[in-house]
């Protein structure tokens, strides 16, 4: 009976896009000290949802969240594996006014079309069981440590960039979990390290952010500069984030096990939006509120807000340093109502250079109230200057 359940189970999940199932216990995940160890040196930066008293909790003990869990279903469904990374030099790329974003954001939120099918799977298992079954499903945002719990319930292993690895898909593939009150037969733990003496991944990132204990140094992640900051983007990290304007797939590009194994195609569900994998950036500068909602409704982009989005999108324009950008930057210098978005414009003027760049940030000077934004003007006028520096001193 156990075994039927769970075949029927894996089908049910395989229909819904979940094409790896594993099944784990609630006991505390394996390298939950590695996780402490991670907020005990603030390297979750702003996202201080991970680090309150209740989330820890709940990531330590499963059962805090579900006190009648007896297993957990941990699953994978795969989304658009990005190319082969192109080597971004500023000037010369032949996209020179595209941004680029992470794959997973290139279609649909996930958040939202993985939630409707965990609660399709759930209500099936219920069914399937005959029996009043409690349950609890989560993708991304719950207090469950995914990877760990993924790793312990056989899915793969954790790369040296920080990434759950399929033996045979390679990592472009998200994950969820559903707490059961049922008891379920538990898969072995994944037993390989499969990463070897590679070390791509830490090679290629562009702010060294990726640690030798398989965790990241979040703040100096671009993920997490273009998707969580809220606020100014540090100007020593800008250069770094080249042209990604949300999110980032280098460690992942990189990775020989996506380079073997990772397929163009995943869950149809998330297929590419038009004109959002690779965005026109001048297009995107212009957008008005309005027509940023309209353009990703529904996306993961509307997490960064058209503040952050833009933000970042000023920031690649900077770094490509294509002069045919001067006229929309200086004109949205002047026009753009967000002093977080003027601000890096004006930052990406100055990395540009040059007598125009110069005049218009000059005369942005004259009319500017906003403090933060003079700040970043004058830096930018002052590049061998500290930002702090105020105006005048
Ligand atoms: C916060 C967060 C981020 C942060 C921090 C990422 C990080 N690496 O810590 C930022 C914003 C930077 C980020 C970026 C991305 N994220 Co994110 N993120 C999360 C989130 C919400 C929490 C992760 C967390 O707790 N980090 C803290 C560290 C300490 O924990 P951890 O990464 O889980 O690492 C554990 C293991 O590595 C383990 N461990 C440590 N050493 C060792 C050694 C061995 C041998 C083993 C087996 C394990 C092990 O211990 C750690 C603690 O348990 C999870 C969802 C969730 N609820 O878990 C998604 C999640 C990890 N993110 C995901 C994705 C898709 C991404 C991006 C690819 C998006 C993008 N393209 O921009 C990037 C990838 C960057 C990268 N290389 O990690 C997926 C990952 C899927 C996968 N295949 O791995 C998740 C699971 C969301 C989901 N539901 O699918 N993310
Ligand atoms: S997502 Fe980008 S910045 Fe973050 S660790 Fe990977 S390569 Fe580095
Ligand atoms: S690039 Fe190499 S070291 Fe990094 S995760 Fe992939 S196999 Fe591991």
């Amino acid at each position: 009976m156990a075994e039927a359940l769970r075949l029927a189970i894996e089908e049910e999940a395989r229909r819904l896009g979940f094409h790896w199932v594993g099944i784990t216990t609630p006991e505390a995940p394996p390298h939950w000290t590695t996780y402490e160890a991670w907020l005990r040196e603030g390297r979750q930066g702003e996202m201080a949802y991970l680090a309150s008293d209740r989330a820890r909790q709940r990531r330590l003990d499963p059962r805090q969240i579900l006190p009648e869990c007896r297993s957990i279903l941990v699953l994978g469904a795969p989304y658009d594996a990005p190319q082969k990374p192109e080597r971004f030099e500023p000037g010369s790329s032949p996209h020179a006014l595209h941004g680029k974003l992470a794959a997973y954001a290139w279609g649909e939120d996930y958040h939202e079309i993985l939630g409707d099918r965990l609660r399709i799977l759930s209500n099936y298992i219920e069914t399937k069981t005959g029996a009043s079954v409690l349950s609890r499903w989560y993708t991304d945002t719950g207090p469950v440590l995914e990877r760990d719990l993924a790793q312990r319930a056989g899915l793969g292993w954790i790369g040296k960039n920080t990434c759950l690895i399929h033996p045979t898909q390679g990592s472009y593939f998200l994950l969820a979990e559903i707490l059961l009150s049922i008891e379920l037969e538990p898969d072995q733990p994944f037993p390989h390290d499969r990463c070897g003496s590679c070390t791509r991944c830490l090679e290629a990132c562009p702010t060294a952010c990726i640690l030798p204990d398989r965790t990241l140094d979040a703040r100096r992640c671009i993920s997490y500069l273009t998707i969580e900051l809220k606020g100014a983007i540090p100007v020593e990290l800008r250069p770094q984030i080249g042209d990604w304007v949300f999110g980032c797939d280098i460690c992942q590009q990189v990775c020989p096990w996506n380079l073997r194994f990772a397929a163009a195609h995943g869950d149809p569900a998330f297929s590419p939006r038009p004109d959002v994998p690779r965005p026109d950036l001048l297009a995107e500068l212009g957008l008005s509120p309005e027509q940023f909602n309209r353009k990703f409704k529904g996306s993961p982009v509307k997490r960064a807000k058209r503040r952050g989005y833009l933000r970042n999108v000023a920031v690649a324009l900077g770094n490509l340093g294509d002069e045919t950008a001067l006229p929309v930057m200086i004109q949205a210098l002047g026009s753009e109502p967000e002093p977080l978005v003027r601000g890096h414009i004006a930052w990406a003027l100055g990395r540009l250079g040059g007598e125009t760049a110069q005049l218009a940030l000059q005369q942005a000077a004259q009319i500017e109230k906003d403090a933060y934004v003079l700040t970043e003007i004058w830096s930018a006028l002052n590049p061998a200057m500290p930002a702090s520096t105020p105006p005048g001193d």
